[in-house]
């Protein structure tokens, strides 16, 4: 069984991350979405949150799953028997972090593949911190992340 891991914060989740969720998914037999800590931020929504957000949005998906780990991506990794990490890009401020990222992980094991997959041309200006503000100052976030948790995110970012 192939097993392809997509990592990120997810804070919250947008449809830039579920269109390479989506387009991820056709390429494996399972996609695990894994809730990460990412040390350089300071998220918004507490893990719970970020995961619950996830399940309720790809919930009728069949071969994806959403997990969380605290740790190191590449033991997580070993742990799920993947061969591959999934990541997004949309610009080059993404590549020279996801490229230090890559060689990392392809140094501590040189099993494991990162697939980078190019951002949906309608969501290169998207990402999570840009929900945030528009949330934060009532911008209108409709169409930038999934509709079932538009009303989630503005409750827990406006109250
Ligand atoms: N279009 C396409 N892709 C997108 C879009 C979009 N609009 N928005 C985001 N993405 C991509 C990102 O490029 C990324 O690949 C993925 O979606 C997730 O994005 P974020 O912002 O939710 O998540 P990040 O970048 O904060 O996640 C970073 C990790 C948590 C994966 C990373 O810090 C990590 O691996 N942490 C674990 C600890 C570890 O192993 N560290 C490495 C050794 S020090």
């Amino acid at each position: 069984m192939k097993v392809c891991v997509y990592p990120g914060s997810f804070d919250p989740v947008t449809n830039g991350h579920l269109d390479i969720i989506d387009r991820a998914a056709k390429l494996c037999d399972k996609l695990i979405v894994a809730v990460l800590v990412n040390s350089r931020k300071n998220p918004a929504f507490s893990l719970e949150e970020r995961v619950g957000l996830l399940e309720k949005v790809l919930k009728d998906r069949d071969n994806v799953v959403v997990e969380s780990f605290d740790g190191l991506l590449i033991d997580f990794i070993k742990e799920k028997n993947a061969c591959s990490i999934i990541k997004g890009l949309r610009a080059v401020s993404d590549f020279e972090y996801e490229l230090q990222m890559a060689l990392l992980n392809k140094n501590l094991d040189p099993d494991v593949e990162t697939l980078f997959m190019m951002t949906n041309i309608n969501y290169f200006f998207l990402s999570s911190s840009a929900v945030k503000e528009l949330a934060r100052n009532n911008g209108n976030i409709e169409g930038l992340v999934p509709e079932c948790i538009r009303e989630d995110i503005m409750n827990k970012i406006t109250k």
